[in-house]
């Protein structure tokens, strides 16, 4: 992919997806940054200047992304790579005790949300015979761990539709890659999901964990590798990470 194309970029008002457009604008790339809330994509836009696209989306408002594709300023409506980013976990408690509603917020953003945005943009770029879809699949998506339940279930879901589409893709020059991070930092991804500031920094604390950043370099990369490459999937972990076994409960005598 060469620079000065478009790209899309869900949930860019902080962490990766913040990240991403900061680095796709200083690439050259021009960005459409979405995501709730529009103080942040302007003050983004402020700092990136008009390379750079603020467009408020509730990734969960499905009549708001079905209109998205005409409703972008027609200079901007022909999108070269999409970058499904929003989304988040909510709660870490076991399945039985779990709050209900989370779950469903997390399947309405995390799946429901990027499968309509992929949606309403796949025709465009088959018209076109050209475009990428990046997802932020996740390491949980992969392994199982406590607290990981509905969360952890979305993220397989990604890895899966990613893969399917690509299947239904064949033939296509359209590409698919869905990145799953592991443990990563520097975002407010652990903020949201356990709702108290000392205990997200306490999931960081001792590690030299993966930054916005790290993840915005993967996809500046991926973004430029030549069109007959397809990467199907990436799973990145920080080095102080690895998969760490199966659990045994053993009983006390
Ligand atoms: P952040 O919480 O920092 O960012 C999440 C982004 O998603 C925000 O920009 C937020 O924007 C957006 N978002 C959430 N809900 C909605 C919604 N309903 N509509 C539109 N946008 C929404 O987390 P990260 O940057 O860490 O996470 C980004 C992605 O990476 C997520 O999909 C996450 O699951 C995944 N991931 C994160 C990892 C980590 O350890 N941090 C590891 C692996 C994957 P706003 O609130 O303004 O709408
Ligand atoms: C974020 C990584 O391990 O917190 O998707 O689920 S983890």
């Amino acid at each position: 992919m060469t620079t000065s194309e478009t790209v899309l970029v869900t949930g860019a008002t902080s962490g990766f997806g913040k990240a991403i457009a900061t680095r796709l604008i200083h690439d050259g790339y021009r960005v459409i940054a979405t995501g709730r809330r529009t103080d942040r994509l302007n003050a983004l836009h402020q700092v990136l200047g008009d390379a750079l696209l603020p467009v408020t989306l509730d990734i969960t408002d499905r009549d708001a992304i079905r209109a998205l594709p005409d409703t972008l300023p027609q200079e901007w409506q022909a999108i070269d790579a999409l970058i499904n980013n929003a989304g988040l976990a909510l709660g870490m408690e076991p399945a039985y005790d779990a709050n209900l509603d989370d779950w469903h917020t997390m399947i309405n953003t995390n799946i429901s949300g990027l499968i309509e945005i992929t949606r309403a943009f796949l025709p465009e770029m088959l018209q076109r015979k050209k475009g990428y879809i990046l997802s932020l699949g996740s390491t949980a998506g992969t392994y199982a761990y406590r607290g990981g339940n509905v969360y952890g279930a979305t993220k397989a879901f990604v890895e899966q539709f990613m893969q399917n589409l690509r299947t239904d893709l064949l033939g296509t020059p359209i590409r698919i890659t869905n990145i799953e991070p592991g443990l990563c930092g520097g975002s407010e991804f652990s903020q949201v999901r356990l709702r108290d500031q000392g205990k997200a920094e306490a999931v960081y604390k001792g590690t030299d964990p993966l930054l916005p950043e790290d993840i915005a370099e993967t996809i500046s990369w991926l973004l430029h590798l030549p069109p007959h490459m397809n990467v199907n999937r990436m799973e990145i972990m920080p080095v102080c990470q690895a998969p760490a076994g199966l659990a045994v409960h053993r009983q006390e005598h």
